[in-house]
């Protein structure tokens, strides 16, 4: 595999054809943004996944999955219910669009983002949960074997769309089988995705309430269209948000891309703030709360003041600043060789 045949997306609805804006040629041109790489040779799962092998080599083994009368999920008003269902028996109602067997309705949606053994201490590893498929799943090596954090099945009902969020670790989201449409927002655009915690309260981002949600039209959108054997690179922080046109069978695979201590130790999912930016909300916290012992009048003018300390402090001059900053912790490493399962 070659580093320049990775695509950059760009923004949506740009004049430029298809969905990429170059081919890059220079690994130091790998910047932290999202960037496809087509037809990756993911190993035999791309002609084996098949519902009948899954259900044969995944087994009954019970899984967690999400259910919903809706294929919109919304975590936040949590409009899904939470289910267990042999993964055999999961992998054939994913996959069918009516069910003699359901649990809200016969048209019912479902997902799986596969968990550790212990889903509240350990992050999900394919390798462990279905070591028999991991064998057939293989991604190249982009980065040291330590840096390693999860390998997730991401399975979904054709039309299931998960809300839109963000993850705190670099990710590479593999397309075994189906089409998924993947809508991306940069970090820099947080403020307009009306934030709750990690996930955005603009739930139906083709048609948003912009009466709710004005600040919304101004977040740039990217996406592209995941076919079987893509691969699409997200950094961490940028926002994502999925849509699986067909039933479609994906595995993400999330690494540290920063000095292991800078995680939360206690973070399963890999979408918990590193440690310091937690440290610095709850510092501000107190700062603020500090504040309100003044009169209104003389907090305004400190907030302001404390405002434009931060932006002076911490904001990227541009965005295309950050764009083009030439970091080897920003750039994907490359390397042909490929790990069964990792
Ligand atoms: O593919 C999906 O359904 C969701 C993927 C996702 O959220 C991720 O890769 O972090």
């Amino acid at each position: 595999m070659k580093k320049n045949d990775w695509k950059q997306l760009q923004e949506f609805g740009s004049t430029n054809s298809s969905n990429t804006i170059c081919t890059h040629t220079k690994p130091s041109e790998f910047i932290r943004r999202p960037a496809v790489l087509r037809g990756v040779s993911l190993g035999p799962c791309l002609e084996k996944w098949t519902v009948e092998y899954l259900g044969q080599k995944g087994g009954n083994k019970d899984v967690k999955i999400h259910v919903s009368t809706v294929p919109q999920m919304d975590f936040l008003h949590k409009n899904f219910a939470y289910k267990t269902l042999p993964f055999n028996e999961f992998v054939k109602r994913a996959s069918e669009k009516k069910h003699s067997d359901f649990f809200l309705c016969e048209d019912e949606s479902y997902y799986l983002r596969s968990l550790g053994e212990d889903v509240r201490k350990e992050p999900a590893d394919l390798s462990k949960q279905f070591p028999d498929l991991a064998e057939d799943f293989h991604t190249p090596n982009f980065f040291e074997p330590d840096q390693f954090f999860s390998s997730v099945f991401r399975i979904s009902s054709c039309g299931l769309q998960l809300w839109t969020h963000y993850d705190v670790m670099d990710n590479l989201l593999a397309q075994v089988t189906g089409r998924k449409r993947v809508a991306l927002y940069s970090p820099q655009d947080a403020l307009h995705l009306y934030l709750s915690g990690d996930k955005s309260e603009v739930l139906d981002i083709d048609s948003p309430d912009l009466k709710r949600f004005p600040e919304f039209v101004k977040a740039k959108r990217y996406e592209c269209v995941l076919e079987p054997g893509d691969l699409l690179f997200i950094p961490a922080l940028w926002f994502h948000n999925t849509l699986a046109l067909q039933f479609g069978v994906g595995v993400n695979v999330f690494w540290r891309h920063l000095p292991a201590d800078s995680y939360d130790k206690k973070d399963p999912y890999g979408n918990k703030d590193p440690v310091n930016a937690t440290r610095a909300l709850q510092a501000l916290e107190r700062a603020l709360h500090t504040l309100d012992e003044l009169p209104p009048d003389y907090r305004d003018f400190y907030g302001r003041r404390m405002i434009q300390r931060i932006q002076k402090r911490t904001y990227c001059e541009s965005p295309s600043n950050t764009d083009m900053q030439e970091d080897s912790n920003s750039t994907l490493p490359s390397s042909p060789s490929s790990v069964p399962g990792s």
